[in-house]
């Protein structure tokens, strides 16, 4: 395999910048290139070293010899400074002097083949780089830790020890009487593992929206105050606010931090019955947005409710879906209306009195049991799906009394589909997708 290279820093200007260098060569690559105290060709691993690179700048660089580095091979990295033209002439000289530009995500892909992660692992690593929020954040890191990894083997070893019984079984087809593999302990342990696969993807709602966001539409009459709200949970004038009715016309989204879960508010065109072709457009995006989304606050005019929640909500498919209604403008009231509860809540968007309201969605996410494993990439919730389905098979054979060899077959799906999360079972299409979404350097 050839030795790559990479800068894994981002792309720009910055006081350092760190290119790193990946394969069996990389250690006398960089050492035909650096000058320190020392040549690094003795270099142990976990060193570093200072020294110079000549005409270009001054450099420290991290020794790690395989196996105990990221991707298992012989890996340095240059920390040098952080100037474009530096960078550059870096990586030009390292590959004149053999490295290989690295493709996208290769650095990950080559600890996964080295069997330093395995493939969700993996995936968690990009998670981990995009995570924008203190929640999806926190289920990267379980999953980098081995969280899914570790569920999924165990399940994985117990489904093989079964399928091995089976298949001895087919082994010894002329003596029809033999039977290695209990039935009845089968049937047991196919309706655990569907009872243990079936938590898993019961989690994939919230771990998708924690990682990508839950996604909040704000629907409503016009003049609501939709806008007021979406600019008070932003905090900055970001929607246009007018008493005139029918200001907002597109969509407009913006994501919020709060208590360490990432939000996307999406204020939408007020709701009513017009003529104006694009306002109509911007009204079809406005059901389609609440279709979408996870909650939808449905906010009202509290000193004028002339439009009922079913006018407004008639064409949207609501079902599973959160709504809080959300009665704005209280200041206009005569008499402060008594408060609020888990489906309700009355506030004023225009002096942003919104604290409540933010309790109030964070109050409204499924509670994480502490240590409970979220699913959160599609890849693996859909595999998981499968599995699901091979395994409820298998109990439909066992009911049906088939042979043996039909249910080693489900088997063998089940495993497979489990194995495709960890990468036990993959194909270079399915690696070549997933690596090529990271970015250079990782
Ligand atoms: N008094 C009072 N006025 C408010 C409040 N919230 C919004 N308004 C006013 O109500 C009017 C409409 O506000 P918007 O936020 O533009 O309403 P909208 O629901 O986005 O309206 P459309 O975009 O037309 O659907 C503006 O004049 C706001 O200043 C509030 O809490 N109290
Ligand atoms: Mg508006």
């Amino acid at each position: 395999m050839s030795t790559i290279c990479a800068i894994s820093t981002p792309a720009g200007i910055g006081g350092i910048a760190v290119v790193r260098v990946s394969g069996k060569d990389a250690i006398s690559i960089v050492d035909s290139l650096f000058e320190g105290k020392h040549s690094l060709a003795t270099a142990k691993g976990y060193s570093m070293h200072y020294g110079t690179i000549a005409d270009l700048d001054d450099a420290v660089v991290s020794i790690f010899r395989a196996p105990h580095s990221f991707t298992g091979e012989d890996v340095v990295e240059i920390s040098c400074h952080g100037s474009l033209f530096i960078q550059q002439e870096l990586l030009h000289r390292l590959t004149g002097a053999g490295c290989k530009p690295a493709q996208p995500g290769e650095f990950t892909k080559r600890a996964f083949l080295n069997g330093k992660i395995d493939l969700s692992q993996a995936e968690a690593v990009a998670d981990l780089i995009s995570a924008q929020s203190k929640a999806a954040h926190n289920i990267a890191l379980s999953h980098i830790r081995g969280g899914v990894s570790e569920r999924l083997n165990h399940l994985r070893e117990q489904l093989l020890k079964i399928t091995s019984l089976l298949e001895l079984e087919l082994d010894f087809a002329d003596h029809e009487e033999l039977e290695f593999a209990d039935r009845s302990e089968l049937s047991k342990l196919a309706h655990e593992i569907d009872l243990h696969i079936g938590k898993l993807v019961s989690t994939f709602k919230l771990g998708n929206a924690l990682k990508n966001g839950i996604s909040v539409a704000i629907i409503g009459p016009t003049n609501a105050g939709k806008s007021t709200l979406l600019n008070a949970l932003v905090g900055e004038d970001r929607a246009i606010v007018s008493d005139i009715h029918g200001t907002t016309r597109d969509t407009i989204e913006e994501t919020v931090s709060i208590d360490g879960i990432l939000f996307r508010f999406i204020d939408t065109a007020g709701i009513r019955q017009t003529d104006n072709q694009i306002e109509s457009i911007g009204i079809d995006r406005s059901r389609k947005a609440a279709e979408k989304a996870d909650i939808i606050l449905y906010v009202l005019d509290s000193a004028n409710m002339d439009t009922t929640k079913d006018d407004i909500l008639k064409d949207i498919d609501t079902i599973d879906k959160t709504i809080i209604t959300i009665y704005n403008k209280v200041d206009l009231l005569q008499e402060q209306p008594c408060i609020s509860n888990d489906n309700e809540i009355y506030l004023s968007a225009k002096h942003g009195d919104i604290e409540p309201l933010r309790k109030l969605l964070v109050k409204h996410l499924p509670n994480e049991t502490p240590n409970e494993i979220l699913i959160s990439n599609t890849r693996h919730y859909e595999a998981l799906c499968l599995a699901q389905s091979a395994i409820r098979r298998v109990q439909q054979g066992l009911q049906q009394n088939l042979s043996g060899e039909l249910l080693s077959m489900d088997l063998h799906d089940c495993l497979d589909a489990l194995g495709e999360i960890t990468g036990e079972i993959t194909s270079e299409d399915v690696l070549g997708n997933i690596f090529s979404h990271f970015c250079i350097g990782k």
